[in-house]
């Protein structure tokens, strides 16, 4: 474990500015947070386009992650969740299924391995670590091939998307649509605790004129975990999806994407946790089958990690920093008036704060001890001291705020007013 350099600049307001701008100081601390995902019975998501970093990432039982389709906004078809701890909780689920590279009528999948499209025949299945199949026909006939699948690419190392399938039609804006391929997610953490579903599957091709369109190639899926909990219920898949089955076409179905898995301790997971297969072909065909994808299980390159930075790795791998996604909390950091425990040692705002003197530190805010306003002629407890709240959330007490106008006032008009009083209270 390394040393941590000092926060200077914390420690030189320390000395010179007791109070204000220590209260600010205090929210930034609020950087560090955790985010839970009830089940409301609609998806929740994330923003696709950047790192979401979170201390503890809790899916709960039922709930939904969804990542949103490549176009959609900002969103690149991905999701990057970065945390000290990431919980999937039986049957939650993480989605990105159909969230790649998207089908359109008309045109051969997007992606470098779309499904290709053949005059107005069904079309063929995308493809990404596995093949697409060709577009066919129903049994008995199981003709074509018609529309060809893609071609197998891909490179571990880069988080990419599962190609389309390839249209019912070779006329643009004609047809039925591919199916999208899979998008991709990439969960890093200190601990994975996995007990539902991480699916990054292909979408099924779309039927128009009795004419099928091939089906999306599954997409990519990486875990980067110091420790991976494999509980009963724990799925991972990124399956090619079926090609749209008509009476005159039957799509080429979708290969398999990628699962990748870099653990220190278990890297393998259980038997049948992993689900790359290709998109079947048509019943009684064995014609305009997906090929099957891949999957990677070693423990090469994982260390625990300091994600924050701040030189102290994270304490869900034995290590000493319990909020590892904020570089403002770690072992030997001054305890701050926040609600938060900046120093680690599983006590929040504990012992001396930076509250300036007179005040204490009540439910992360410094406030008076005594309420001046709390008097006994109602023969009730005292009510809760009062504090005004300047922009940016800093908050004084009252025996601070002393007379001067808040409104409009900057943190350092605040603070310089303060500090005058009490040079005036000195003399
Ligand atoms: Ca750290
Ligand atoms: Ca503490
Ligand atoms: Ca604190």
């Amino acid at each position: 474990m390394n040393m941590r350099p000092r926060r200077t600049l914390a420690s030189l307001a320390r000395a010179i500015v007791p109070a204000a701008l220590l209260l600010c100081a205090a929210n930034r601390a609020e950087a560090a947070n955790s985010l839970t995902i009830e089940n409301t019975g609609q998806p929740a998501t994330l923003p696709g386009d950047v790192t979401n970093d979170f201390n503890i990432l809790t899916i709960k039982s039922g709930a939904v992650l969804r990542v949103l389709a490549k176009g959609t906004g900002p969103s690149t078809g991905r999701l990057h969740i970065r945390a000290n701890r990431i919980i999937i909780e039986s049957d939650a689920m993480i989605d990105a299924t159909g969230s790649g590279h998207p089908g359109k009528a008309g045109l051969p999948g997007e992606g470098m391995g779309g499904g290709q499209v053949n005059g107005s025949s069904a079309g063929g299945g995308g493809a990404y670590f596995g093949g697409g199949g060709d577009g066919t026909s129903q049994a008995p006939t199981c003709g074509g091939p018609f529309g060809l699948g893609g071609s197998p690419y891909g490179t571990p190392s880069m988080l990419d998307l599962g190609s389309a399938g390839g249209s019912g039609s070779a006329t643009p804006g004609m047809g039925a649509s591919g199916g999208n391929g899979g998008g991709g997610v990439w969960l890093e953490a200190a601990r994975i605790e996995i007990n539902g579903k991480i699916a990054a599957n292909g979408a099924p091709g779309n039927v128009l004129a009795n004419i099928g369109a091939g089906g999306g190639a599954g997409g990519h899926v990486i875990l980067d975990a110091y420790i991976i909990d494999w509980l009963p219920k724990a799925k991972i898949e990124a399956k090619g999806a079926a090609g749209g089955v008509g009476t005159a076409g039957v799509g080429g179905a979708g290969g398999g994407g990628i699962v990748r898995i870099h653990a220190s301790t278990v890297s393998a997971p259980p038997v049948g946790v992993i689900d790359v297969n290709g998109g079947p072909p048509p019943a009684g065909c064995s014609t305009g089958v997906g090929d099957q994808g891949t999957n990677e299980f070693d423990d090469q390159n994982v260390v625990c990690p300091d994600y924050d930075g701040d030189g102290v790795q994270s304490v869900l791998c034995g290590e000493t920093d319990c909020d590892d996604t904020n570089k403002d909390v770690a072992p030997g950091l001054p305890e701050l008036c926040n609600n938060v425990d900046d120093n680690c040692n599983g006590e929040k705002d504990e012992g001396e704060t930076d509250c300036a003197q007179g005040l204490i530190c009540q439910a992360g805010k410094c406030g008076s001890e005594v309420n001046p306003d709390a008097g006994t002629t109602d023969g009730g407890a005292p009510a809760a001291p009062e504090t005004v709240e300047y922009r940016g959330g800093c908050s004084l007490a009252p025996r601070a705020q002393g007379g001067f106008a808040l409104a409009g006032l900057g943190l350092f008009a605040a603070l310089g007013a303060l500090l005058s009083r009490r040079a005036r209270k000195a003399r």
